[in-house]
């Protein structure tokens, strides 16, 4: 067994697959998964907020630009992933298998770490989709997945770090035995007819023995993925699935946005429409005889569209920041939140809960906090870029706010009230 591992190692080993490399690939996918674990911690508070919670509000577009960043960097955790994977596999026939607690510890977190991610950035992508083919909620297990995810790759680091501080610098000599990535394998000194010395006589027949055989004739390190050629690969895969869909959240690529799930511009009055008003079954029915009701303590205003559209109108440039990534900028109109709150007498501090027509769904109720309703820049939009609400964007309101994911901007709005702790 020890013999067969062996052979299983030298034939992988591969100028690309070392130390060095495993190095400076997992740097940036450390970097990569700090970026999503901050960017989506930030966006699970703001749906799910703790008590006394507050956000920023500025700038406005704070919440496009972490979601973008968000979805940006889990992109780049395929390739970076699946170089990592490719760099360090062969360790996977290290024999033994576990030589102490600390490597069993090692391999065991090793496993979680690669299981954890893999499942993290797969449902990530398909949640892009609007694809959801499980059967648990997505931000829930998306949630509880990065805390093992990071917890796993904090004890990974610390186990490694060692390696990480030998091989962190490019040094032109690491010194003795750290060409390859495995210490048992001393690859240039195997020549191609090693086989014969190592196994002699003893050399197993049937199938293990074809096993061997071929392992034998699998070609020596110079001839494989040069190192330079392996980087220039995983720099081009980078490249091409963000580049590739980077842009249905960041502008200047959106010519090139070939695989993200919106386009710019593509949707009722220029905007993506994620939730049609069939979806949510909001029809002309439904919204027959409409107005929106404003309610503080005992206090409930009630108000047709032609009287809000009689009140001071104010125009405000924002952005719709889907939590599944994709993102567009917009011009809305419409009475400003803190008008109508202070018409029923709500305070400064008053946290709001918006209620849509929409009969049922997740994104029916909302809440927000008084450092949103309190904004001169969150509004009961009535239009959107110059033309009243298509029914598709929320008609006969919506609600729209700075710095907010977009599945707090409830469309088809129906009732505001205050919150009374
Ligand atoms: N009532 C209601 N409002 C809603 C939704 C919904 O499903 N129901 N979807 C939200 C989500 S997830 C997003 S991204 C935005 C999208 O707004 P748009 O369809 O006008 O672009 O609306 C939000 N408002
Ligand atoms: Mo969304």
């Amino acid at each position: 067994m020890r013999r067969l591992m062996y052979e299983a190692q030298r034939s992988l080993a591969s100028p690309a697959r070392n130390p060095r490399m495993a190095t400076v690939i997992g740097r940036l996918l450390g970097a990569a998964f700090l970026i999503c674990f901050g960017t989506g911690l930030y966006s699970h508070f703001l749906q799910q907020p703790l008590p006394g919670m507050r956000f920023a509000t500025r700038p406005e577009f704070l919440y496009q630009f972490t979601e973008g960043t968000h979805i940006i960097a889990g992109m780049a955790c395929f390739p970076l992933l699946l170089a990592k994977l490719y760099i360090v596999f062969p360790d996977l026939f290290a024999y033994p298998p576990v030589r102490s607690f600390v490597h069993l510890l090692e391999r065991a977190s090793i496993a979680l770490f690669v299981g954890a991610s893999l499942a993290q950035i797969t449902i990530g992508l398909l949640n892009t989709y609007q694809w959801y083919p499980w059967p648990f909620p997505f931000r829930q297990v998306h949630f509880a997945l990065a805390w093992v995810l990071i917890g796993s790759l904090a004890l990974h680091i610390g186990i490694k770090l060692p390696i990480i501080a030998r091989f962190w610098r490019k040094r032109a000599d690491y010194g003795p035995g750290t060409d390859h990535l495995t210490d048992a394998v001393p690859v240039e000194r195997v020549a191609g007819t090693e086989a014969d010395r190592l196994w002699g006589s003893s050399r197993p027949t049937g199938l293990t023995g074809r096993l061997i055989a071929y392992l034998d004739a699998t070609p020596p390190a110079a001839e494989k993925v040069s190192r330079r050629g392996f980087l220039a690969t995983v720099g081009v895969a980078v490249a091409a699935v963000v580049g590739l869909t980077a842009g249905q959240t960041f502008a200047p690529l959106d010519a090139v946005n070939v695989f993200g799930p919106r386009k710019k511009g593509v949707g009722q009055q220029g905007v993506p429409v994620n939730r049609t008003a069939k979806q949510a079954n909001v029809t002309e029915a439904v919204i027959a005889g409409w107005m929106l009701t404003v309610a503080h303590g005992g206090v409930e205003r009630s108000f047709t569209r032609a009287e809000l559209e009689r009140m001071p109108q104010t125009e405000v440039t924002l952005p719709i920041a889907c939590v599944e990534g994709w993102s567009q900028m917009a011009a809305w109109r419409g009475v400003r939140l803190r008008d109508l709150a202070d018409l029923v007498g709500a305070g400064e501090d008053t946290s709001f809960r918006l209620v849509s027509l929409e009969p049922r769904g997740s994104f029916r109720q909302t809440q927000m906090g008084p450092e949103y309703v309190r904004d001169p820049l969150t509004l009961v939009a009535l239009e959107l870029n110059g033309e009243t609400l298509d029914l598709e964007h929320g008609y006969p309101a919506r609600m729209i706010a700075p710095g907010r994911p977009g599945v707090l901007q409830t469309k088809w709005l129906s009732r505001i009230e205050a919150i009374t702790a």
